[in-house]
């Protein structure tokens, strides 16, 4: 028997609070264990995750992030390694409320502009904000300090960093205990865009953090017999394709921040911090992208005239409602990535950052924002393909056309089944 979340149960946890008089709900989900291990897009999964389960729900608290993570270690004993897990993503749950909170009061903080007035420019020739430098530092630290991590990968970092707690401010002062260190870091890798879209985060539009936990490879030693970090061992460690991601998500600065992640790719769940409590709280569960949503495109169009002529006449023909739905489509496009996507996480339709003849490759960067970003969107049953088609989970980093490591960049189309099938049919059929 499985006994997922009901819309009744939904629409308790999405904070309506129940009124004294409702009866306790007593939620039961069994551990769902599907015959093949495939996520929702119908993909093989790198590992098969039991579902937590949640025999009982607090009426007024809900289901937080952390209960979740918790639940989702317990309910998957034969991976003891889960519970490592369980402070990785506490200190992710944290980085993302302390960034939430340094993006709100920014204009109050004389946080916003940029950073050296203009002066502090990333390895990709960007100049950097203020709040670029900062919400790096925050999720760097966050995630260094539970001494889980082997390698750290930034849009922020020229180059993937090795993840030792000696470095880690005031760390000089410390009697670290090596044996303990070495042994307890370098399980983990993760690979993050600490506040994507921050182009328009001065203009109070949304932006978020984008981040992906990989398992370091076997055989990988990011320090060597005497603790120095090899530079090369990081640099692989990081080069991982995107079906190789044990966590992905993202966090959302909007109206409301929202936590959308997925725990091994056969589920996308959705939280909201609750602000006054300071918990993020689950009010999506299960989210599901649908296969032909509304008609919307997300593209920025003013590259139209570089455009491949295959994208120019899909875009032109769903504008005109003359493509497989017959309806009109409509732009929405809000320039930060986290927020495209999230709209079309819940809407349906398809966004895109095309290669075209100025930036073959387009400008969204494989590790830290294409490919945790595919793994949200297969794991709500969506699609996720390159400018060739190619299924962005499946691309190795290590083939690398550009020869720009952990900063190359892949065209992106994702969304709704349907319409990223649509939009490839027009390549298909030259
Ligand atoms: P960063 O802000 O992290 O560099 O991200 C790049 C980004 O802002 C994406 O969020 C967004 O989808 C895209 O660039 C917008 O680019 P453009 O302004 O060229 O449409």
């Amino acid at each position: 028997m499985l006994v997922a979340f009901t819309s009744s149960s939904t629409a308790l946890l999405a904070g309506a609070r129940a009124p004294h008089s409702a009866p306790a709900v007593r939620m039961t989900a069994t551990v769902e264990k599907p015959a093949e291990a495939k996520n929702p897009a119908g993909n093989d999964l790198l590992m098969d995750l039991n579902e937590p389960v949640f025999p009982e729900v607090c009426e007024y608290a809900g289901i937080t992030l952390s209960r979740y993570v918790l639940e989702m270690a317990r309910a998957n004993p034969e991976k003891p390694e889960l519970n490592e897990l369980v402070s990785v993503m506490t200190a992710v749950e944290r980085a993302c409320k302390t960034i939430s909170n340094l993006v709100r009061r920014s204009p109050m903080s004389g946080l916003t502009g940029l950073e050296d007035g203009g002066g502090s420019i990333n390895v990709q020739g960007e100049e950097q904000k203020k709040l670029d430098i900062i919400t790096n530092t925050v999720l760097k630290n966050a995630l260094k300090f539970t001494g889980k991590m082997g390698v750290l990968a930034s849009e922020e970092e020229d180059a993937p960093v090795a993840s030792q707690p000696s470095d880690l401010p005031g760390a000089e002062d410390y009697e670290w205990n090596r044996e303990v260190i070495l042994e307890e870091s370098g399980k983990y890798v993760a690979v993050f865009d600490p506040l994507d879209g921050s182009s328009n985060v001065d203009a109070n539009i949304p932006t978020g953090t984008i981040f992906g936990i990989f398992e370091e490879p076997d055989g990988c030693n990011v320090l060597n017999g005497d603790g120095e970090v090899m530079d090369n061992e990081c640099l692989t460690a990081t080069m991982q394709s995107g079906n190789k991601l044990v966590v992905g998500g993202y966090c959302l600065y909007s109206a409301a921040t929202e936590f959308v992640m997925s725990f091994g790719g056969k589920t996308c769940q959705g939280f909201t911090l609750d602000e006054q409590v300071g918990e993020f709280v689950l009010t999506k569960p299960n989210m599901k992208i649908p296969s032909r949503g509304k008609p919307i495109y997300s593209i920025n169009e003013a590259n139209r005239w570089a455009w491949d002529p295959e994208l120019t006449e899909y875009i032109t023909t769903i504008q005109k409602g003359e493509g497989e739905t017959g309806q009109q489509y409509t732009s929405r496009y809000i320039g930060s990535m986290v927020g495209d996507v999230h709209r079309t996480l819940l809407y349906g339709g398809i966004f895109g950052y095309p290669g075209d003849t100025k930036n073959t490759n387009g400008k969204l960067r494989l590790l830290y924002e294409a490919a945790p970003m595919a793994f949200i969107v297969e794991a709500a049953g969506g699609a996720a393909v390159s400018g060739k088609g190619e299924r962005i989970l499946d691309i190795d980093p290590t083939e690398d056309p550009t020869g720009r490591g952990v900063h190359q960049r892949v065209p992106v189309f994702l969304g709704s089944k349907d319409d990223v099938a649509e939009m490839r049919s027009y390549y298909d059929k030259k």
